[in-house]
């Protein structure tokens, strides 16, 4: 098991279906796009350690089924979640308008201190259902960070993670978020800082500035 972080949270991934809530994943966790992934059956989740402020940080993403039969396990999905992603689909309208919904569902059974990023996916469609001045409003309206991102092209994909883990970081390190709640969705590898400080040459296990080693980029196998 891969323990090279000082931090793990664990993110979800909201949205309706097709949205392109597992292509986000993919593109940030193997920077890869698939026209025809399959929909998510269940849920299942990605690894990507990045670095920020010289912390290494393990994101754990949580990619749900976007179907309702699959909703009975929502208390077990948002539980222990640290971060969220609320993503809709550009060029399709009630997706947009379902983001209440989901917002409401993080709201029931998420933890209150959970930080959230709205994202307006599929950016790189010239057909657009959704303005950004509206978008911009709501966000403003329900105090929401928020990116325009395309899976396909990997614009603003990184960043969302990074803004959201980096969020989270700042809460920690101001003492906002109590790292010893067990039911916060942050693990905290204490034992870290002394590996590096006895490891001769600890650069072969670090993760640097988003690159992930072999063994997270080989726990999901390839998609196309
Ligand atoms: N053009 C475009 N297509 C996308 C984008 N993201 C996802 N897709 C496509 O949208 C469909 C649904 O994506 P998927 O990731 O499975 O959605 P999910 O159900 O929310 O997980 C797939 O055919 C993807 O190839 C994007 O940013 N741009
Ligand atoms: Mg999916």
């Amino acid at each position: 098991m891969n323990n090279n972080y000082n931090y793990m949270f664990k993110f979800i991934v909201v949205g309706d279906a097709f949205v392109g809530k597992t292509s986000l994943l993919l593109q940030f966790q193997q920077k890869e796009f698939c026209e025809d992934t399959q929909s998510t059956v269940s849920i299942e989740f990605r690894q990507k350690t990045i670095t920020l402020n010289d912390q290494s940080i393990k994101l754990q993403a949580w990619d749900p089924a976007g179907f309702t039969q699959f909703l009975s396990m929502e208390k077990f999905y948002y539980k222990g979640a640290i971060g969220a992603l609320l993503v809709f689909d550009f060029s399709r309208r009630s997706t947009f308008e379902d983001i209440k919904f989901w917002l409401n569902q993080i709201k029931t059974f998420a933890c209150d201190k959970i930080e959230l990023v709205l994202v307006g996916n599929k950016s790189d469609l010239s057909k657009k259902h959704v303005t950004i001045q509206e978008v911009e409003e709501f966000a403003k309206q329900e105090k929401l960070d928020f990116y325009e991102t395309s899976a396909k092209t990997g614009k603003n994909v990184d960043i969302v993670f990074e803004s959201l883990a980096s969020k989270i970081l700042r809460k920690i390190e101001t003492k906002q978020i109590n790292v010893d709640d067990q039911m916060l969705g942050i693990k905290v590898n204490n034992n870290y800082g002394k590996m590096k400080k006895n490891n001769k040459s600890p650069q072969q296990n670090i993760t640097l500035n988003g690159k992930q080693n072999d063994e997270e980029r080989n726990e999901k196998q390839r998609c196309c």
